[in-house]
């Protein structure tokens, strides 16, 4: 469980480190299923298949598994309370040797969410070492509030829009943050973060999983958006719910996974006005 003290640390900080989460053997599992169907699937259908690393827990079961992993979700009720939605998902694989990196950035940036609540449960599926380009963090700095990002098109940035921080950040300051198989971290969505290019002879993959307390609104845009309710109530009806999918029923899951990304990129194509919150 969350104790006490991580939960300060949480708040002064923006963000815990890792805890254990998922056994040896269950993040095997799990790393098996992630790699046969957000690699392979891409790779035999020439990337022809919807994108499966953002919103897995829509298309798979082992993802919807995991978005609802019971210990993990007890971690977060200590965080955000016992009202939760998965918001967004995103599967981060960096591949060995590879020059692809995540830039300085704050989660929130394109979600326009009000109140500043999603938290980031970020799950490894292999070690994470600074030498594979491990999660670093700004302490603190998730107390600055929305900071200025622009886009940027360098192909070697893993972010859908390049969207980097403006302003100079301290690297010295930064806390590297490393991962053995099947930990999580959490980190505070305003909080700045980074993680370099991975220099190892091993793949590293990591899913984080944005999650939001049932009265955290979409208010910056006029999409209505799609999430899923994982424990509690949603009292609030502030997104369409999404179904889980279900083994047999392939299609519909697609579907559901096609309308949600669709409204997701068309809500944050539309959210250039946060370029201009400080
Ligand atoms: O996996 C990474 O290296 C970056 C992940 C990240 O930026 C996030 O989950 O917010």
């Amino acid at each position: 469980m969350i104790t006490r003290r991580e939960l300060d640390h949480y708040r002064d900080n923006g963000f815990i480190h890792p805890q254990p989460l998922l056994t040896p053997a269950e993040a095997a599992r799990c790393r098996a299923a992630c790699e046969e169907s957000c690699i392979e699937v891409e790779r035999k259908t020439h990337g022809r298949h919807p994108n499966a690393r953002v919103k897995p827990y829509l298309l798979f079961p082992w993802a919807a598994e995991l978005v609802r992993h019971p210990k993990l979700l007890d971690m977060l009720e200590a965080i955000i309370g016992p009202d939760i939605l998965v918001f967004h998902t995103t599967v981060w694989i960096k591949e060995a040797g590879s020059d692809t990196f995540v830039p300085w950035h704050q989660d929130g940036t394109y979600f326009g969410l009000e109140p500043c609540e999603q938290v980031t449960a970020w799950v490894a599926l292999t070690p994470s070492t600074r030498e594979m380009g491990c999660l670093r963090f700004l302490p603190g700095s998730h107390r600055e509030g929305q900071v200025q990002h622009r886009d940027t098109d360098d192909e070697k940035l893993m972010l859908s829009r390049g969207q980097t921080i403006q302003r100079r950040v301290d690297e010295d300051r930064a806390v590297p943050v490393e991962f053995r198989p099947g930990e999580v971290s959490f980190h505070h969505t305003l909080v700045m973060h980074t993680s370099g290019p991975n220099r190892s002879t091993g793949r590293r993959i990591g899913i984080g999983i944005s999650y939001i307390p049932a009265h955290v609104r979409h208010a910056l845009t006029p999409v209505r958006l799609s999430a899923s309710l994982v424990r509690g109530r949603n009292r609030y009806d502030h997104f369409d719910l999404e179904p889980r999918p279900e083994a047999g029923e392939e299609e519909a899951a697609a579907a559901a996974h096609a309308d949600s990304i669709a409204r997701f990129w068309q809500a944050s194509e539309h959210i250039p006005e946060m370029r201009g919150i400080h």
